[in-house]
């Protein structure tokens, strides 16, 4: 009676993106639908969140521009935790331009964002040429994007037939759109992936728009399947303890979604 298909399985579908099953993969190995979001400002500290949480997660969020002493080695070094650690790297970049200006973004400028993070996402403001042209610049590496479908925040412009709209841009794209940023489930494809950020293990807000829902709430009752989570963890007293604290929170709302 149970349709829902497990990570594993969603690995194997035949029109699953490459990139989409490698993450499928590393979620069912290390048991983690867990995404840390890493908003922390010096690199050194990032590179070190990123060794001692990594265990924990199947992907890391960065915003490389709140970076105070970004250098051209950071990529590379958060690609060889990255490796160490199996896990994705994720530039929260929201490109939200032209195709052309969003191409040079992507692989150009201080950051060369295409030669280190596996996963970017994007506005659908722009339509579809937004991710037109960050494929072209991400599809020969193997990369995938994720377009926001919704967001987390109060008063959020992203709703209704906005979130139709955007699910159909992935649907025509599908060779490299590989999920949505959202605040629950908006498709039945099971080769997309949907990701859910303003997660915290108690429900509530921060004062300046996020809203907070749990893990539970998130992967259970809206059937995401991945949780973003950055504060949550981030001020926490023992951050590794945190992470792994959300990490089996939200393995177990998974299973359970599972035998449903
Ligand atoms: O709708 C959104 C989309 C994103 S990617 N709401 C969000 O909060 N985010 C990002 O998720 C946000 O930029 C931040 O990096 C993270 C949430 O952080 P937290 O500290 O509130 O958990």
């Amino acid at each position: 009676k149970n349709i829902e298909l497990s990570y594993a399985d969603r690995a194997k579908l035949p029109n699953v993106h490459p990139l989409a099953s490698k993450l499928l993969r590393t979620m069912e190995e290390k048991r983690s639908n867990l995404c840390v979001s890493a908003d922390v400002t010096s690199s050194e500290e990032l590179l070190r969140l990123a060794d001692s949480l990594g265990p924990s997660v199947c992907l890391l969020k960065t915003h490389v521009d709140i970076l105070q002493d970004y250098t051209a080695a950071f990529g590379q070094k958060l690609q060889a935790l990255a490796e160490k650690h199996n896990f994705l790297i994720f530039e929260d970049r929201k490109f939200a331009d032209i195709g052309n200006t969003v191409k040079h973004q992507y692989e150009g400028g201080l950051y060369q964002i295409s030669s280190w993070s596996h996963i970017v996402n994007a506005h659908a403001v722009p339509g579809p040429g937004v991710v037109k042209g960050l494929s072209a610049v991400g599809k020969p590496l193997g990369r995938g994007c994720l377009l926001i479908a919704q967001m987390s925040s109060q008063g959020s412009l992203a709703t209704g037939e906005y979130t139709q709209a955007v699910l159909k841009m992935a649907e025509e794209q599908s060779d490299f759109v590989i999920g949505f940023i959202c605040g629950s489930k908006i498709t039945k494809r099971p080769e997309f992936i949907h990701m859910t950020p303003g997660v915290q293990l108690q429900a509530g807000g921060d004062g300046l728009g996020q809203q907070y829902t749990t893990p539970e709430e998130v992967l259970y009752n809206r059937g995401s399947d991945v949780i973003i989570v950055g504060r949550g963890i981030l001020e926490a007293p023992d951050r590794l303890k945190a992470a792994e604290l959300y990490r089996k929170s939200g393995w177990e709302s998974y299973t359970k979604r599972l035998c449903r």
